[in-house]
């Protein structure tokens, strides 16, 4: 159970209580998903029973659906969440607590009125536990990633020269949410003609160009696990310089998936896309790390890139987008999700590359 291993790193860790104030922490122990960080809190006892805090709106669906824990409402308007909370600190005689993330207001209130007790941020007990993902979250892993595809889909048929970016970002959700996505994994982007740049160029109703390249970056949600894909196109028939970029990304991609593997360093994957695109003389232009783990967060441990020691494991689940990007022209990006096997690394994004 999530929890007992949460409790064996405090054990390590030798402090007595762990809170828990971020949403996609508190669904990883309880099962529970709220709307948004700090309206609740998940106070873990080493030696207790865990509890999570809420406020009356989210009592209800608090009590059927969060396991594992005692569920607590915050019972009038006038009650702070960090009253309730400090009243569970000394309940349980909690010592030495570590946190995962407190907004500042919040955490020097919390000092105050507990100054006999240490409070310290320490996301990596929980990151050791979500990055490597068990056999239920690799399966909301596929799904989500078999809705991406679709989305992705839908998006490269609606792209044509007269179609604004964010008709094309509409097709795309629109298909996702059919197919039983929860939301989007993140803002999606359609970057078009100078715009696809930008890597994180969002979308825009810039209208479409015949000989633009096109970047669709997109991910849905099942079950609250996201995926991440982006593909790139030319609207028309491409240049020369356009086929050679994108046919350098392409085996920049394929090489970083064919090196992953279990115990790699990550800075090595990132090396073996880097070199490719160094040796086409577009090193420069490629101005990102290679990839980032994915999970209920879009953006998680481990990371790919030339500075990461992190060593990739069974069961990790990561992005491969190696890019290149030219200010004034234009820039590719191709990317899948990939998770990591003890001898090599499996796609769960699939969609056709369009090349
Ligand atoms: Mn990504």
């Amino acid at each position: 159970m999530r929890i007992e291993r949460l409790k064996n790193e405090m054990i390590k860790s030798n402090i007595d209580g762990y809170l828990i104030s971020n949403i996609n922490n508190v669904f990883y122990f309880t099962g529970f998903m709220d709307i948004s960080d700090a309206t609740l809190s998940l106070i873990i006892p080493l030696d207790g029973e865990p509890t999570l805090l809420v406020p009356p709106l989210s009592y209800a669906a608090a009590k059927d659906n969060a396991s594992n824990c005692l569920v607590d409402v915050i019972s009038n308007e006038e009650e702070k969440i960090v009253d309730k909370l400090i009243k569970n600190i000394k309940l349980n005689n909690l010592q030495n607590i570590e946190f995962d993330t407190l907004p500042i207001p919040m955490y020097m209130d919390l000092i105050k009125k507990l100054n006999e007790v240490k409070m310290t941020p320490n996301r990596k007990p929980i990151w050791n536990l979500r990055r490597i993902k068990d056999e239920q979250e690799i399966s909301f892993l596929r799904k989500a990633s078999l809705i991406t595809d679709i989305g992705v889909e839908a998006g490269i048929q609606a792209i044509k020269a007269g179609v604004k970016e964010y008709e094309i970002a509409a097709e795309a959700e629109y298909a996702m949410r059919l197919h039983g996505s929860e939301g989007i994994a993140f803002d999606t982007i359609v970057a078009s003609g100078p715009r696809s740049a930008y890597p994180h160029g969002v979308c825009t109703n810039r209208v479409i160009n015949k000989g633009d390249f096109v970047i669709l970056d997109l991910g849905a949600i099942s079950s609250g696990y996201r995926s991440d894909i982006t593909r790139t196109v030319v609207v028309g028939t491409p240049t020369q310089k356009q086929n050679k970029m994108l046919e350098l990304v392409s085996r920049a991609h394929r090489k970083a998936l064919e090196c992953i593997h279990e115990n790699i360093i990550a800075h090595e994957v990132d090396a073996n896309a880097r070199e490719i695109l160094k040796s086409g003389g577009y090193g420069k232009e490629f101005i990102h790390g290679l990839g980032h783990g994915v999970g209920l967060d879009i953006h998680e441990p481990p990371t790919l890139s030339s500075r990461s020691e992190d060593i990739l494991k069974e069961g990790n689940v990561v992005t491969v987008e190696p890019g290149i990007y030219i200010l004034g022209f234009g820039g590719i990006r191709i990317e899948d999700t990939v998770l990591v096997h003890k001898n090599c690394g499996e796609q769960l994004t699939q969609a056709e590359y369009y090349l």
